[in-house]
């Protein structure tokens, strides 16, 4: 049955029906060549809008804007700058259907967690770092040869930031970069990505309507090549914050490096999710369960990679499947919906051809493995959520990043052979661990190459904690008091006493 999705609130409608240009100097504006591209709603493949397509030259002038303004933010008194990131977070709470809906149209997700997850966790942020505004600080410090100086310590802003951002979590990505930024004393430039624009442009314009000075925050909509390649070359960008793929992450680091760029990456994943013989088993199904299908699967720190021990496989297995065999796909805006299409027609076929290697491969799909036959999901950019088991580590499935609902269970049957599997990938972005013996998840804790070990929960986040990745997955963290140490350098003043 095809359940009809809620009407369009009128705020929606009202925005989607705008023209969507670029917002540069606070001021919405065409590209400079003039030119749009095309934004689809991925639950039916219809149009929503048509964005303005940035140029190298737009680049140009969000960064002149974006240093002008620079300045005028650090003028503004510390206390008030603080008081513009709370009252964004009061308006993103008090407008959570508003932007959960709009990132439904755009994302595919459904409303339910747009709303009640990514637009809350965002607006907490903007009100976490609007607490930081006020507490950045330097040290006062004697040198250590006695010499009659004092010395001291300014902690300030790196300058001017591009946001490089993915389509995963295209508000909540938002605020990772900006809330830190701006509390740092930083201005921005923010890139969206092209398949998921439309709530980061309504954000800035929700900036500008309580009181941000034009400038400080600007957005340039448009692709990798023409928007975020200049972007990430420009001479008077100070730093790029990335978030995507790791062979996006290394043209970006190529590029940057004409002005010595500070750079944050927050790459790929393949995290690994191991369930020993004495865990509490419903628990680790229900963790392993989100670990991997949250979000459609499209999420950097998906626990895909399932490793159980022998002992408990069958039945973890059998509880697991019966999971998965229960999601309801379905348009994002429909109740009762469990489970979205994925972000684009691009990325559905990518997945897809990534689920026939694994059949072709030899992995056993006990749930899924094909692709959606349901008529009325035709139109939309729907995947088969999958479950493989007998899959071996060599498998493309094993080794690729997926980024798609599909997940793979393998078998152990000693501790140390679950380390070595965990960390068998050039990836180190998290993991998670199911045991009730203490030391066993102390120790695996310790042993396992990633930037965040869940143990016996999966996929925790909180504003004050820090997150990030190891090896491959790329460097710098995000969220917490160590987000913002990427976007503040130290100034060491000597002041002759003598
Ligand atoms: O990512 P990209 P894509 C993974 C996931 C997915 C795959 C491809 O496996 O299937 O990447 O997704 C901008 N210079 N992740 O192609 O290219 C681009 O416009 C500067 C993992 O969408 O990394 C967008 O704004 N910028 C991931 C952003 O980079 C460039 C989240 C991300 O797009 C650019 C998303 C260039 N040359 C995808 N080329 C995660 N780990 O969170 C593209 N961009």
């Amino acid at each position: 049955t095809v359940i009809a999705p809620t009407p369009l609130l009128p705020e929606v409608a009202a925005f989607l029906s705008k023209e969507h240009g670029l917002l540069i100097d606070g001021r919405s504006v065409p590209a400079s060549d003039g030119g749009t591209f095309p934004v689809h709603n991925p639950a039916t493949g219809e149009l929503l809008a048509h964005v303005a397509a940035g140029t190298a030259s737009d680049v140009d002038d969000a960064v002149a804007a974006a240093r002008a303004a620079l300045p005028v933010w650090n003028a503004m008194a510390p206390a008030a700058r603080a008081d513009l990131l709370w009252r964004l977070g009061d308006e993103l709470e008090r407008r959570a259907d508003e932007f959960g809906q709009l990132e439904t149209l755009d994302n595919g997700k459904p409303t339910g967690e747009a709303g009640g997850l990514d637009v809350p966790l965002c607006a907490q942020l903007f009100k976490y770092y609007a607490g930081w505004v006020t507490k950045i600080e330097g040290d006062t410090m004697a040198p250590s040869s006695g010499m009659a100086m004092h010395v001291y310590t300014r902690r300030e802003p790196v300058g001017v930031v591009g946001a490089i951002i993915p389509w995963n979590f295209p508000l909540l990505m938002c605020g990772y970069k900006l809330g830190p930024a701006l509390a740092a004393g930083c201005t921005m430039v923010l890139k969206p990505a092209e398949q998921t624009p439309l709530s980061a442009l309504r954000l800035v314009e929700l900036m500008h309507e309580i009181g941000f000075p034009a400038g400080v925050v600007n957005v340039v909509t448009g692709d990798g090549p023409g928007a975020g390649a200049p972007l990430s070359a420009h001479m008077d960008v100070d730093k790029i914050t990335f978030t995507g793929e790791n062979a996006t992450g290394q043209k970006i680091l190529e590029a940057s490096k004409g002005n010595m760029k500070r750079l944050s990456l927050e790459l790929g994943g393949k995290s690994p999710s191991l369930v020993f013989a004495d865990a509490d088993l419903d628990a680790a199904v229900e963790g392993t369960f989100g670990a991997v299908y949250f979000n459609q699967g499209q999420c950097c720190i998906a626990g895909a990679r399932v490793f159980v021990q022998r002992d408990v496989y069958d039945r973890f297995v059998e509880g697991l499947a019966g999971k998965v065999a229960s999601i309801r796909l379905g348009n994002g805006l429909a109740e009762g919906t469990t489970m979205g299409p994925v972000v684009s027609a691009e990325q559905r076929d990518r997945v897809n051809s990534l689920i026939a290697s694994g059949v072709a491969q030899g992995a056993v799909p006990v749930v899924g493995g094909g692709t959606v036959q349901a008529p009325e999901l035709a139109d939309g950019y729907y995947v088969q959520p999958t479950l493989f088991t007998d899959v071996t580590t060599d498998m493309e499935i094993m080794r690729k990043e997926i980024f798609g609902p599909v997940g793979m269970v393998g078998v152990f049957d000693t501790e140390e052979e679950a380390v070595a599997l965990a960390n068998d990938t050039q990836f180190g972005l998290a993991s998670g661990v199911w045991t009730t013996d203490v030391k066993r998840a102390h120790r695996v804790a310790a042993q396992i190459h990633a930037g965040v070990v869940w143990i016996n929960t999966y996929g925790m986040f909180d504003v004050a904690i820090p997150y990030g990745g190891f090896k491959e997955s790329g460097y710098g963290k995000e969220l917490g008091r160590e987000a913002l140490e990427p976007y503040l350098q130290t100034k060491t003043v000597w002041v002759d006493l003598g």
